[in-house]
């Protein structure tokens, strides 16, 4: 052995030591999801053995299929954290309602939001698939069992943010505020061990990652940007980047961390439902960008900060850029320039948006 090795419990003890005033029951929700997430991994693994892949038949709130690992993973996060009193109230991707408490158990202070198995039309292939989570401080007064309001807040609210990817190793990568860390799933112990110590985006980009299948239905500046990473925007040649796209998020974001560049999921013309994109605010894109903004990358819906988006509905989606801040930069000055049609469609969304704002008394500090 070449170095210490550290253990995410030792490592999330540590970064405890930063806040005198904890009390422990933060560090233990990540335990909870921590384990949770094993159990995700060790399901995942197996996937090919057990008779377990193939639909389950339901389709979810996006009208979707489901999947059973879906199911299982859903259900693995649920369990291990409705009962320990951590929790107020939590949204899963896989639920088009908030999952209350039930009332046998105690309510705790924070705010669970999580896709349990991001990726999931790649399970079938073998390919790496992801769970993503936010925790968030309840804002809700009172003893009740949580509300909408605790679950609608914006990105930079978050208090911790992390994914899990099931790939060729399994890997826990996640920011309490103090950075970026990851750690890999020593199989033969059974614990994450820190790996990826505080991880930034390098300066220089390598690779843009997006579904350049839709092309022909994207907006102006979009499809100019596009031809400006690969190089050949006459005004402005260069050598270009490379594409790198798994069609898996957190996987195609987690190489874009590590590998400099941007991954894009613009809105789109091809459907009515695409005016926004495909991905959703709460579940996907604001703990990414929290994680992404942690490791000095930028994340914007191409007008604003995603961690600036006040979300108003559970299941909201958003267009999504992130990676380099100059190249988010440049992306954002190209929808300016070019993409004037689907701006006004924008602006709509945020006004109604804004009359949707949610409003009920908040709890004090
Ligand atoms: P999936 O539908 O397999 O769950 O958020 C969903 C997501 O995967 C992302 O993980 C992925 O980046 C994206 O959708 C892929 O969508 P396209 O197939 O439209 O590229």
């Amino acid at each position: 052995m070449t170095r210490n090795v550290i253990t995410i419990e030792r490592h999330i003890l540590d970064q405890q030591r930063h806040f005198p005033q904890a009390t422990g029951v933060f560090t233990s929700l990540l335990y909870d999801i921590m384990l949770a997430a094993k159990l995700i991994a060790r399901e995942t693994t197996r996937a090919g053995l057990a008779d377990i892949l193939g639909l389950a038949g339901a389709t979810n709130v996006q009208g979707e299929q489901q999947q059973k690992l879906d199911v299982y993973a859903h259900n693995a996060i649920v369990r291990m954290v409705d009962h320990s009193g951590r929790v107020r109230v939590m949204a899963s991707e896989e639920d088009p309602d908030p999952i209350h408490i039930p009332e046998r158990y105690e309510c705790g202070p924070y705010v669970l939001l999580f896709d349990p198995l991001d990726g999931s039309s790649n399970i079938d292939f073998n390919v790496s698939v992801g769970t993503i989570f936010s925790i968030y401080r309840r804002v809700s007064a009172g003893n009740d069992r949580g509300s909408l309001d605790d679950l609608l807040q914006p990105g930079y609210k978050l208090a911790a943010a992390g994914y899990v990817i099931y790939g060729s190793s399994t890997m826990f990568v996640y920011s309490a505020g103090q950075g970026v860390h990851g750690f890999t799933l020593d199989r033969t112990v059974g614990e994450f061990l820190l790996s990826h110590p505080n991880i930034t985006i390098p300066d220089r980009p390598k690779y843009y990652s997006v579904n350049q299948g839709y092309q022909q239905y994207w907006y102006e500046g979009v499809r100019r940007y596009v031809t400006w990473l690969q190089g050949l925007e006459e005004e402005d040649p260069h050598k270009g980047l490379g594409l790198r796209y798994i069609g898996s998020m957190v996987s195609d974001i987690h190489r874009t961390l590590m590998s400099g560049g941007i991954f894009m999921y613009p809105p789109d013309t091809k459907q009515s439902s695409m005016q926004m994109g495909k991905l959703r605010l709460l579940y996907e894109c604001a703990p990414l960008a929290f994680i992404a903004e942690q490791a000095g990358a930028a994340a914007s819906d191409g007008v604003n900060p995603i961690l600036n988006i006040q979300p108003t509905e559970l299941h909201q989606r958003t267009p999504f850029y992130l990676g380099n801040r100059d190249l988010v930069e440049k992306l954002e000055a190209y929808i300016q320039k070019y993409n004037g049609d689907w701006l006004e469609i924008y602006e709509q969304h945020v006004k109604l948006a804004r009359e949707r704002e949610p409003r009920t008394p908040q709890a004090e500090g």
